[in-house]
């Protein structure tokens, strides 16, 4: 019983028409971010589920008062099919008052394109200011080998980064004596010691002190 359940199980996982039907996706990886002020962070722009992918192209925006742009590079999954043509067309964080924005394309140069899935394209960050932004996929356009080539439909889903408010030690979008307790606790402390917390050390400079404390001071009562 066991094993002809097993069989069935299998059975099921190789099936092709399950991956035909699977629907091509576009998402950014992870798809949900928190991070502290000043912090360097990367995303990944992934697709799964695509069959003979020979090019990609994207535009993705993000709150320029939230985020800058730090830089993009090329992702793995195109290349395991030959050697490709990656080419940055836009990277500003002034695209216009409110937004940043980054257009990539990559191009596969070989008789037939790659299967699967994995990461397109690397994208760096820094967190610049409070608050909450998508990273908005957008415009993006996929093709296979055929020649001329054709779109490959697909959906892509956004992702969404939270930079905390300095002093929001404990993530709850509000400066107040929870996160005071918190630093209370750490006062004092070095990095590397039973004490340390490294959410409370606000200035990354190894110690929970007054430095901190000051911060905390100077944005508490503040909201997200
Ligand atoms: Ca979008
Ligand atoms: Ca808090
Ligand atoms: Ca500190």
């Amino acid at each position: 019983m066991l094993i002809s359940v097993s069989l069935v199980f299998v059975a099921f996982l190789v099936t092709p028409t399950a991956t035909a039907m699977a629907t091509t996706t576009i998402y950014v990886e992870p798809q949900s971010i928190i991070m502290r002020m000043e912090e360097n962070f990367s995303v990944n722009i992934t697709i799964v589920n695509v069959v003979d992918l020979c090019g990609w192209d994207f535009t993705l925006y993000y709150s320029n008062s939230v985020l800058n742009g730090t830089s993009i590079a090329e992702g793995s999954f195109l290349r395991t099919g030959g050697n490709t043509y990656f080419y940055v067309s836009n990277f500003t964080d002034a695209y216009n008052a409110t937004h940043g924005l980054m257009r990539a394309v990559c191009t596969l140069f070989a008789p037939t394109g790659v299967n699967g899935g994995g990461d397109l394209a690397k994208i760096s960050f820094k967190a610049k200011g409070s608050g909450e932004t998508s990273l908005d996929l957008a415009d993006t356009i996929i093709v296979d080998s055929a020649f001329p080539p054709n779109e490959i439909s697909h959906v892509a889903d956004d992702g969404l980064v939270r930079v905390l408010i300095p002093g929001d030690i404990n993530g709850d979008g509000e400066v107040n004596y929870k996160d005071l307790f918190i630093l209370a606790k750490a006062y004092g402390s070095h990095e590397g010691g039973p004490k340390y917390n490294p959410e409370a050390d606000f200035n990354y400079d190894g110690n929970v002190n007054y430095r901190d404390l000051f911060i905390l001071a100077k944005n508490y009562g503040k909201t997200e």
